[in-house]
């Protein structure tokens, strides 16, 4: 036997070291990969978006993520909450009574002298920030007497007219707690108060290994210019619908329809070049003021596509509305390009495209669940119980997704 020789079983041998070898670089290789994916998702921030038109309830969404994940709200802004229940009081009912006059609504003579005393109170803050005579006792005895004035009441039942907010039956009928002493504003509270949202806000929560950036804008057009700062690198689009604008104006133009401004907001986003491929959930809020207000509200004499014989139904209204959405999201895709809105020009005032066109759901969606790419959620964004169920299938739906991406890499 030579040197260069070998018997067949130290050849065995060898092949099998060598198999072995492979079989184990492989095996490290793997493990390996797996660890920096498991690092990479334990590290990665899922940015969520949220877009809508002002006063759809984005804030108050982001607002209920913080109360369900305790993130807890500080004495100083529990102090800011407490000063706008009362700024939301009196400016709601200075817009009522406004409203009552251009409407020629006359009131009670023995309510005049209360609207005197409210008209002298500012609204807005001293010269040292305060809002001292936001919290007279008289506030509330003037408050209380205007409410309580046929004349207002029906000014109330057309407040849509003039986009008067609607947290003002909760503001009045919690008034005798909010003018207790040491009054601090309690969850709901906080909720049901309305600043409008300026700038752009981020808010980072931790659910189990995953870190949220939930990232606030204000909706309302002069604000709309501001979104373009922050579409890069988002994860999902969360955009608030307010279901039961169908019959209001917007604050910032009692011409226009809030729902069709929702809707032309929403295709100008899914065309968006930069979103194709980004997740869409899609909530249509304010459900809980939606089925309070059909059976006074038809929705034909604002959408005349809606059959009649459904009015007051509220499954059929809302299914209305989200078939609506969901169409727009069908034709994702096909807008790019054709000025509703891309990247360059601020979706402000978008114009509504009528092409129909295939489903092109996005690559990150799950087919199963969402319909045309886009998760939708009815909401009630001020009823905690409600919100946490859907934001746990949010957050659920967010990790399936980040885990499916990293995979990919
Ligand atoms: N009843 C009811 N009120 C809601 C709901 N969601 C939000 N609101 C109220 O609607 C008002 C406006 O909500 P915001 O969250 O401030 O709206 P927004 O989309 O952040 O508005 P901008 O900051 O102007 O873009 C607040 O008074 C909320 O309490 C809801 O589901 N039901
Ligand atoms: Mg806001």
């Amino acid at each position: 036997m030579g040197i260069c020789g070998s018997s067949p079983s130290s050849l065995d041998e060898t092949a099998l070291q060598a198999r072995d070898d492979k079989v184990s670089r492989e095996r490290n290789r793997s493990i390996e990969k797996g660890i920096r994916a498991d690092e990479k998702r334990r590290h990665k921030e899922i940015k969520i978006l949220m877009l809508g038109a002002g006063g759809s309830g984005k804030s108050t969404v982001l607002k209920v993520m913080r109360l369900l994940h305790s993130v807890p709200f500080s004495e100083l802004e529990l102090a800011d909450h407490r000063a706008l229940v009362y700024r939301n009081l009196i400016e709601g009912l200075h817009l009522l009574l406004d409203l009552c006059e251009e409407l020629g609504i006359p009131l009670d003579s023995a309510t005049l002298p209360s609207v005197a005393s409210l008209s002298e109170i500012s609204h807005q803050p001293d010269e040292n920030g305060n809002y001292s005579s936001l919290f007279a006792p008289t506030v509330k005895d003037a408050a209380t007497a205007i409410w309580s004035d046929p004349g207002l009441q029906v000014g109330w039942t057309r407040a849509r007219e003039a986009a008067v907010p609607e947290n003002l039956p909760y503001l009045m009928a919690n008034i005798e707690r909010f003018f207790e002493p040491g009054y601090v504003p309690n969850e709901c509270d906080i909720l049901h108060t309305r600043a409008k949202t300026t700038g752009i806000s981020e808010t980072f929560f931790q659910v189990r290994d995953h870190k949220y950036n939930l990232v606030d804008v204000g909706g309302q057009r002069s604000e709309r210019r501001k979104w373009l700062h922050c579409f890069q690198d988002v994860d999902a689009i969360l955009f608030v619908v307010n279901l039961a604008g169908y019959d209001e104006c917007l604050v910032e133009d009692r011409d226009a329809n809030q729902t069709r401004e929702a809707l032309l907001l929403f295709q100008s986003i899914l065309s968006n070049p930069l979103f194709l491929q980004t997740s869409f959930l899609l909530f249509l809020n304010k459900l809980d003021l939606f089925n309070l207000k059909l059976p006074t509200s038809p929705i034909h004499p604002f959408f005349s596509d809606y059959p009649k014989e459904d009015e007051g139904d509220q499954v059929k209204g809302r299914e209305f509305f989200r078939k609506k959405f969901l169409r727009l999201a069908r034709r994702r895709g096909e807008g790019v390009g054709k000025g509703s809105g891309g990247v360059t020009s601020p979706p402000g005032t978008p114009r509504l495209s009528e092409k129909s066109g295939s489903p092109t759901p996005s690559r990150k969606m799950d087919p199963l669940k969402a319909e045309a790419g886009v998760y939708v959620h009815f909401t009630t964004a001020v009823e905690k119980n409600n919100m946490q169920v859907v934001m746990l299938a949010v957050t659920d739906l967010m990790v399936r997704q980040s885990i499916k991406e990293m995979a990919l890499i």
